[in-house]
């Protein structure tokens, strides 16, 4: 590496090479440092915002040292790099998981003790970086941790939204959207404004033929936009490694603002331009599962994805390797099909710009792409309308129905005469407008097709997507169950949990291979193991009952069982049922005598998650639930027996803290809706039980604790059609249990029924979509079992003990070892041999 500088100018750089603190002394010198000089703050007037800006900088300094040598390193082996393109990367909070990758978290502690400030407190100070709506956005966050600890030469591609998810606030009982300006100070970032690209929209395409007599297509761009690069460093845990994350953020080209417009006094449309501009990057869309359609967030895939392969390319260029070499050097994945027209970019790259033929072109994307699927649900199967996108992006479309009449003369070669299936496979769907399908164009442009979980890999291969399997073959489409980064998830959220872990299995060595876990059994009979287990379960859920207590002034008992279920809010996840069978439960239990309710669990229904801003449904459903807590909370037969509270503003750095306080938590999805879910994986590896339906991850959580540690109740997949028709066909007969609560609900029991009208109608009257009424009756059956469980709390422990250690699959190092053995062809890169590391 040190080569790279020249020879006379080589003993005056390595001499002055920074090294980062290695001691507590020379940390807490960084952080005066930084408060004195880069934050300009007096050493007397230091609160916990300007140590938790300080002690953030020392450790970026430290990141980004390694950051440097990381990427020479990859540079110098001249290896295979993946590129991991996500719309959403949902990471949250950064020091403390900066801290404890780089192991000097008890170095901070103790520097910052002597500074005069406990680390707990600096940590809270930051502000999550939620650029994303849920479960996607959170496994590309896992996927980088993971692709760092395990040494995989990888970059993150994404966006750098001003705005990142909406904060919600509950306003009498409503979920209230407020802007979520995370920016004002970002010490995580590095702004690149060295490295731009231009980004062209509209315009046409000209065509002219050369000398050969073929046709060349030029698109001449009407307007163009400038991407700058903004790099976030991703440590890897125990490792020098620190990978890349780059979010491109949008500049208008001409500069700060028209001058010609500025000097005649237009001073408004002077600087319109460049608001349009920085327009695209400004906003997540804060849908989870669900496509809108929307001009600007086609304007911002394209964007992004452009500005990435024009940074990718760059990359490769300067190997000087011919184009066939690509897809030895590159990998990109393809996470859902928000990046999809990166494949008809390279193409046109490929063709347009570097004077490829096609099917040498072709042959190289699709060697270079892989994609995955995250959904089954129509709704959130991406189109673009034929209009739009040719307005946007005239050469696109054109090459897009070049890929399309190429891959459909391959269909029709193969499977002659079937024109139904040459309608149902054509990327360009024949309505009116015509549609793009994304989805299918993705397909058609990547050598391998994924889904999350072994369910959701099957139900693509037989339903969506079957035609395909018929005309690639079976070996395109394959399975990669999605797993989560121990990291932050065990080692982060519950610190004692991981440190009694560590205790009986030999170090932190699991938080690197988590089969590990698996030693934990040997202790299942540990009298002080058991009840240390307890104690930090215990302590979780004190935590957990303060902040409730601080935050919605409801007062639970942290000797109740916690009952969890915070995600999306959204139908298919069937919060209404959780939230139908806690009004069930009250009902029952002020059915009751007071001698026989004393015998009753004590329960604290806890929910969280944001409603998609223009979900009705999903708005309603957050209402019922704190319109129904509002009465159970302050009933006094009830007491403590059962509690229903809403946790505002659900997020990472709050899930940090939820998930490890749960005994129970909900993965209640109507079958074959949820593909995979990670939420369930980061509760049981937290020693938590789960509630749920055979759906997504779920089952093959089941296959791993086995059936005796989780209540699962409901219709399996395969049975959901015929109750779905069932439902149309006049014998629907709701469930009498829901029934009653429906009364209830319509009696103005949990305030104005017409509140909630449409959620039980939804169910009654309009043919229960979602099974809820099917599958209410097992449902509750199942949570008494969960309350006979819980009696029994030696019994319940030892659940806890032998779900835990069965989690070492459930590791995204697992699954980014199979992407990069079956999908991308990448190898981790020795770090050993490395001097500077
Ligand atoms: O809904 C799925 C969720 O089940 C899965 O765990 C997650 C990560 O694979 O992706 C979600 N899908 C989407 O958000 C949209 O496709």
């Amino acid at each position: 590496v040190e080569a790279s500088i020249p020879e006379p100018q080589r003993a005056a750089w390595t001499k002055h090479q920074v090294g980062g603190f290695k001691d507590k002394d020379a940390f807490e010198s960084e952080v005066v440092r930084h408060v004195e000089t880069t934050l300009a703050r007096s050493l007397y007037n230091c609160d916990e915002t300007a140590a938790y800006s300080a002690t953030a900088l020392a450790f970026r300094d430290r990141l980004i040292l390694e950051w440097n040598r990381t990427q020479q390193r990859q540079t110098f082996s001249d290896s295979k790099r993946v590129y991991y393109l996500s719309l959403e990367f949902l990471m949250g909070r950064a020091l403390d998981n900066a801290m404890l990758n780089v192991e000097q978290k008890d170095l901070a502690k103790d520097g910052l003790a002597e500074l005069g400030f406990r680390v707990e407190d600096v940590i809270q100070q930051e502000h999550d970086a939620a650029l994303g709506n849920g479960g996607l956005g959170r496994l590309a966050a896992c996927f980088l941790d993971s692709l760092a600890s395990l040494n995989y030469p990888a970059w993150g591609y994404g966006l750098r939204y001003r705005y990142g998810i909406f904060k919600q606030e509950i306003i009498d009982g409503y979920q209230v959207e407020v802007p979520d300006y995370w920016l004002d100070f970002n010490p995580w970032e590095f702004p690149r404004h060295d490295v731009t690209v231009d980004i062209q929209f509209y315009g046409k395409v000209l065509t002219e033929t050369n000398d050969k007599g073929n046709a060349i297509s030029q698109w001449e761009g009407g307007e163009t936009v400038k991407a700058v690069a903004y790099d976030v460093p991703i440590p890897g845990y125990a490792t020098p490694t620190t990978n890349n994350l780059r979010l491109w953020s949008s500049k208008a080209a001409s500069g700060e603002f028209d001058f010609q417009k500025f000097n005649s006094g237009e001073y408004e449309s002077s600087v319109a331009d460049q608001q349009r501009a920085e327009t695209i990057s400004a906003v997540l869309y804060p849908n989870d599962n669900l496509d809108r359609g929307k001009e600007l967030r086609l304007k911002q895939q394209y964007f992004w994805v452009a500005a990435s392969l024009y940074d990718i390319v760059r990359r490769f260029k300067k190997t000087r390797r011919p184009w066939r070499e690509f897809p030895d050097q590159v990998a990109i994945q393809l996470n859902d099909t928000h990046p999809t027209l990166a494949i008809v970019e390279l193409q046109r790259i490929l063709i347009d710009l570097e004077g490829l033929e096609w099917d040498e072109a072709w042959n190289i994307v699709v060697n270079t792409f892989g994609y995955t699927n995250h959904t089954v649900l129509p709704e959130a199967l991406e189109k673009w309308s034929v209009p739009l996108i040719e307005n946007l992006l005239p050469r696109h479309l054109q090459i897009i129905y070049d890929i399309n009449l190429y891959f459909l003369q391959t269909v029709e070669r193969d499977f002659p005469g079937d024109s139904d299936l040459l309608r149902d496979v054509s990327i360009v769907e024949e309505s009116e407008p015509k549609m793009i399908r994304m989805a299918y164009l993705a397909i058609v442009g990547s050598h391998k097709v994924n889904g999350v979980a072994e369910l959701h890999s099957e139900l693509i291969r037989t339903t969506i997507f079957k035609d395909f399997v018929r005309i690639f073959g079976p070996d395109k489409f394959t399975n990669v169950t999605n797993g989560i980064t121990p990291r932050r998830w065990l080692h982060q959220a519950n610190p004692r949990l991981s440190e009694l872990i560590a205790s009986k299995t030999g170090g932190h060595g699991f938080l690197k291979d988590l089969t590990a876990l698996n030693k934990l059994e040997l202790y299942i009979d540990d009298k002080d193991f058991r009840k240390e287990w307890a104690e930090i379960k215990y302590a979780n859920k004190v935590r957990l009952a303060k902040h409730i207590k601080a935050t919605t002034g409801v007062t639970v008992n942290p000797a109740a069982l916690f009952d969890v279920q915070v995600k999306r809010i959204h139908e298919y996840k069937r919060q209404q049922m959780n939230i139908f069978g806690a009004i069930h439960r009250y009902l029952e239990l002020k059915a009751m005598s007071p001698e026989q309710r004393q015998k009753q669990m004590r329960r604290v229904s806890i929910f969280g998650g944001k409603a998609a801003p223009g979900y009705w449904m999903a708005k309603q459903i957050i209402h019922l639930i704190n319109s129904v807590g509002a009465v159970v909370n302050n009933d006094k037969d009830i007491g403590d027996l059962l509690k229903v509270v809403f946790l505002e503003d659900y997020n990472v750095s709050k899930a940090e803290m939820i998930v490890p306080a749960s005994d129970i938590s909900e993965h209640i999805s109507t079958a074959g809706t949820e593909a995979s879910g990670t939420s369930n994986m980061k509760f049981v590896l937290n020693g938590g039980l789960i509630i749920g339906t055979c759906d997504g991850a779920n089952i093959e959580i089941t296959r791993e604790v086995s059936q005796d540690n989780i209540f699962l109740f409901g219709h399996l997949s395969e049975e959901v059609d015929d109750l779905r028709y069932a439902h149309h066909s006049g014998d629907h007969v709701v469930d009498p249990k829901l029934v009653g609560v429906f009364e209830e609900i319509e009696n103005g029991r949990f305030g104005n029924p017409k509140d909630f009208s449409d959620l039980i109608s939804a169910v009654r009257d309009h043919g229960d979509y979602y099974l809820v009424s099917d599958d209410f009756s097992s449902y509750v059956d199942s949570h008494a079992a969960v309350d006979e469980a819980y009696r029994d709390q030696e019994g319940w422990i030892t659940k806890c003990i032998t779900s835990v250690s069965r989690m070492g699959f459930f590791s995204s190092d697992r699954c980014i070892n199979e992407y990069a053995e079956g999908i991308w062809n990448v190898e981790p890169l020795d770090t050993t041999k490395d001097k500077t590391a």
